[in-house]
C-alpha cells in the first residue's frame, strides 16, 4: 500500500555533503519525493521529535547533536515506504549496519548516524512526524511519469 514516510539527513549528513546521494538512493529505488525542507532544527522542536527519548541518558547529546547545523527533512512516497526506508538506512548504529545500507556506507559511529526514518514498528509515527514538519500544503500530489513501470 502506498504511504509516506518521513526521512530527514542529518547534521552530520549535510556537512560532509551526503544530500545529493542519499536523496538519489530514494529515488532511483523508485521512492516519490512528496515534500523537502532544508531547515535549522530548534530547541523546542527536536525534544518535540525525539520525545520517545526523553528520559535515555544520550537524550541532551541527541538534541545538540540534531540542533548543530542545518538538516534536510524530507517526505517520500511509495509502496511500503516507511519499512522499506528503514531498510535501506541500516541499523541505528552504523557500526552494526551492513555495507549497502546508508548508515552502513556513510557512518561508523551511534553519535553521527547521518540518517533519521520514521520507525516502521511504530504505528502512525510517520504520520506525526510529517505533521510535525509540514504543514499540508508544503506536501504534492503529483505522479512519476515512469510509475506504471515501478508498480505492476
Ligand atoms: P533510529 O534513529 O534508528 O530510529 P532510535 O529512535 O532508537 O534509533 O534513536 C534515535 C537516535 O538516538 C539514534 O538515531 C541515535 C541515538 N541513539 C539511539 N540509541 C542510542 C544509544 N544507546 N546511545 C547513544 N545514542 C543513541
Ligand atoms: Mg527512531
Amino acid at each position: 500500500m502506498s504511504e509516506r514516510t518521513f526521512v530527514m539527513v542529518k547534521p552530520d549528513g549535510v556537512q560532509r555533503g551526503l544530500i545529493g546521494e542519499i536523496i538519489s538512493r530514494f529515488e532511483t529505488r523508485g521512492l516519490k519525493l512528496a515534500g523537502a525542507k532544508f531547515m535549522q532544527i530548534d530547541e523546542d522542536l527536536a525534544h518535540e521529535h525525539y520525545g520517545e527519548h526523553e528520559d535515555k541518558p544520550f537524550f541532551d547529546d541527541l538534541v545538540e547533536f540534531i540542533t548543530a547545523g542545518p538538516v534536510m527533512a524530507m517526505v517520500w512516497e511509495g509502496q511500503d515506504a516507511t519499512r522499506q526506508v528503514r531498510r535501506m538506512m541500516g541499523e541505528t548504529d552504523p557500526a552494526d549496519s551492513a555495507p549497502g545500507t546508508i548508515r552502513g556506507d556513510f557512518g561508523l559511529d551511534l553519535g553521527r548516524n547521518v540518517i533519521h526514518g520514521s520507525d516502521h514498528e511504530d504505528e502512525g509515527a510517520n504520520e506525526r512526524e510529517i505533521a510535525l514538519f509540514f504543514d499540508e500544503d508544503e506536501l504534492v500530489d503529483y505522479d512519476r511519469i515512469d510509475a506504471e513501470w515501478l508498480y505492476e
